[in-house]
C-alpha cells in the first residue's frame, strides 16, 4: 500500500531566504523561518554602520602611525585618539554577533538555484569570498590580538590593514548589489505582517525575537568590554582582556622590560642624548634630567587594543629640551628607546604639533613615583592625543629632524 504524496511546498516562501524547491536540495533543507529577508536586511544595515565606523577609525589610526606627507595629526584635543580607538575596537567587537547572526540568516542562499544567473550575479557571488573571508579574518584576528594571541606567522597590523581594504572593496560591491532588495525587504508591509506571526506557531523564536536576541547579545558584549576605555563602565568590563585599573602604579603594561632593557635602563652610565639637526647636542644623566624644570600633565595611555588609562605624569618638556639643544624652528624628532633597533615600537616620531605641545613630556614620574621599569624607567615619552604604541618607553635618544 502506498502513502499519498505529501503536499508539495511552494517554490518560494515569501520573505524567507531558503532557496526554492528546484536544485539538488530537499524541499525542507532549511526549515527555519528565521532565515528571513527582513532580518537579513536589518542585520545588513547594522553591519554596514559598524563596519563603516570601524573602517574609518581604523584608517585614521593607520594614518596617525604611518603619516603620509599631507597628514598631520594634531596634539589636541588630548582625548581624541582615546575616543576614536575605543570606538574602533568597540564597533569591531559589536560586529561579531551581528555578523554571525547575519551569516546564519542568509546561508541557505548559498544553495540558490541555478547557482549563477549571469555575469552580474556571478560577480556578486564571487565578492562574497573576500567579504565573508575578510570580515571573519578581521573580527577574529582582532579578537585574538586584543588578547595578545597571534597564532600565525605574519605580523598582525599589516595583515589587518590589507584585509580591511579587501573587505571594504567587497562590501561596496555587496551594498551596490543588495541595496534594492534591502530597501524592499525593509519597506514592504506584507512581509512585515507575514513575519510578525512566523515562528511562534511552532513555539520557536519569532523572527523579531531573533533580531532582539542578536541586538541584546551585541549590547551585552559592548557593555562588558567598553569599560576598558570608558571608565564609568569599568566595573562591568568582565569580558575585556585588560582592566585599566590594574597593573604596576595602577594601570596596565603592554610590553614589559626584558632583561637586556632592564640592565641598560638601570645602568648608572645611562644617558639621554639629543642629537641630529641641533646646534648643541646634549648628553644628560638621570640626575641632570631631574635638575631641569619639571612639568606635570594628566594624560591617557590609549592602546590600539582598545583599553586606555589616565595617569598624572611629571617630567621634562620635549620642547624645552629641543630649545636647549638649539633645534630649528618647528622641529620634528624621532624618540628612540634602549630596545634593540628594529624591534616593533622601539621608537616613535613626534610631528611638529606634538613636539611643540607643552604637555609632551619625557616623563620621569607617574602618579607621584619614579616610573616602574615596565612603565619605561628611567624616562618615557608621554604626549596628548597619541596612540599607546607611540608613547615610547625607556627613552635614550632624541634625534631632531
Ligand atoms: N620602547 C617601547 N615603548 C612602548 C612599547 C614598546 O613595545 N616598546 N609599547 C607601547 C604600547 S603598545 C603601549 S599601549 C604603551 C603601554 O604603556 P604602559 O606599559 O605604560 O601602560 O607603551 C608603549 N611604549
Ligand atoms: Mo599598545
Amino acid at each position: 500500500m502506498s502513502e499519498p504524496d505529501p503536499p508539495r511546498p511552494p517554490d518560494r516562501i515569501p520573505g524567507v531566504l531558503a532557496p526554492p524547491r528546484v536544485g539538488p536540495l530537499r524541499a525542507d533543507a532549511f526549515p527555519s523561518r528565521l532565515h528571513s529577508e527582513r532580518n537579513a536586511a536589518w542585520l545588513g544595515v547594522a553591519l554596514g554602520v559598524t563596519f563603516t565606523v570601524c573602517f574609518l577609525t581604523g584608517f585614521l589610526s593607520h594614518l596617525i602611525q604611518h603619516p603620509p606627507g599631507w597628514f598631520v595629526w594634531p596634539s589636541r584635543p588630548a582625548w581624541a585618539y582615546r575616543v576614536t580607538q575605543g570606538v574602533h575596537v568597540a564597533t569591531g567587537l559589536a560586529s561579531i554577533p551581528l555578523l554571525l547572526a547575519k551569516l546564519w540568516t542568509v546561508y541557505p542562499r548559498l544553495w540558490t538555484w541555478p547557482p549563477v544567473r549571469g555575469v552580474a550575479h556571478l560577480l556578486e557571488r564571487v565578492s562574497l569570498v573576500p567579504l565573508v573571508g575578510g570580515s571573519l579574518f578581521l573580527l577574529f584576528s582582532e579578537l585574538g590580538a586584543i588578547a595578545r594571541w597571534y597564532p600565525y606567522p605574519f605580523s598582525f597590523p599589516p595583515a589587518h590593514y590589507a584585509a580591511a581594504w579587501i573587505t571594504l572593496g567587497a562590501l561596496v560591491v555587496h551594498v551596490g548589489a543588495k541595496l534594492g532588495a534591502t530597501r524592499l525587504a525593509l519597506s514592504s508591509r506584507s512581509t512585515e505582517l507575514l513575519e510578525e506571526g512566523a515562528g511562534s506557531a511552532s513555539g520557536g523564536l519569532t523572527r523579531r525575537g531573533f533580531l532582539v536576541t542578536t541586538v541584546a547579545a551585541t549590547g551585552l558584549i559592548t557593555l562588558t568590554t567598553v569599560g576598558q576605555t570608558f571608565r564609568p563602565l569599568a566595573r562591568f568590563a568582565l569580558l575585556a582582556p585588560r582592566d585599566p585599573r590594574v597593573g604596576p602604579q595602577g594601570f596596565p603594561v603592554n610590553k614589559t622590560a626584558n632583561r637586556a632593557v632592564a640592565a641598560r635602563a638601570t645602568d648608572p652610565g645611562y644617558r639621554l642624548t639629543v642629537e641630529g639637526n641641533v646646534a648643541h647636542p646634549l648628553s644628560l644623566s638621570l640626575a641632570d634630567l631631574r635638575a631641569l624644570p619639571q612639568h606635570q600633565a594628566v594624560l591617557p595611555i590609549a592602546c590600539v587594543d582598545g583599553w586606555s588609562a589616565s595617569a598624572s605624569w611629571r617630567g621634562v618638556r620635549i620642547r624645552d629640551l629641543l630649545g636647549m639643544a638649539g633645534a630649528p624652528h618647528e622641529p620634528e624628532a624621532d624618540v628612540i628607546s634602549l630596545q634593540e633597533p628594529g624591534v616593533a615600537y622601539a621608537s616613535s616620531s613626534l610631528n611638529r604639533s606634538h613636539a611643540a605641545d607643552p604637555d609632551t613630556l619625557l616623563a620621569l614620574e607617574v602618579n607621584g613615583e619614579p616610573l616602574h621599569i615596565d612603565h619605561g624607567f628611567p624616562v618615557r615619552l608621554i604626549g596628548p592625543n597619541r596612540p599607546g604604541v607611540m608613547q615610547t618607553k625607556w627613552v635614550t635618544k632624541v634625534v631632531v629632524r
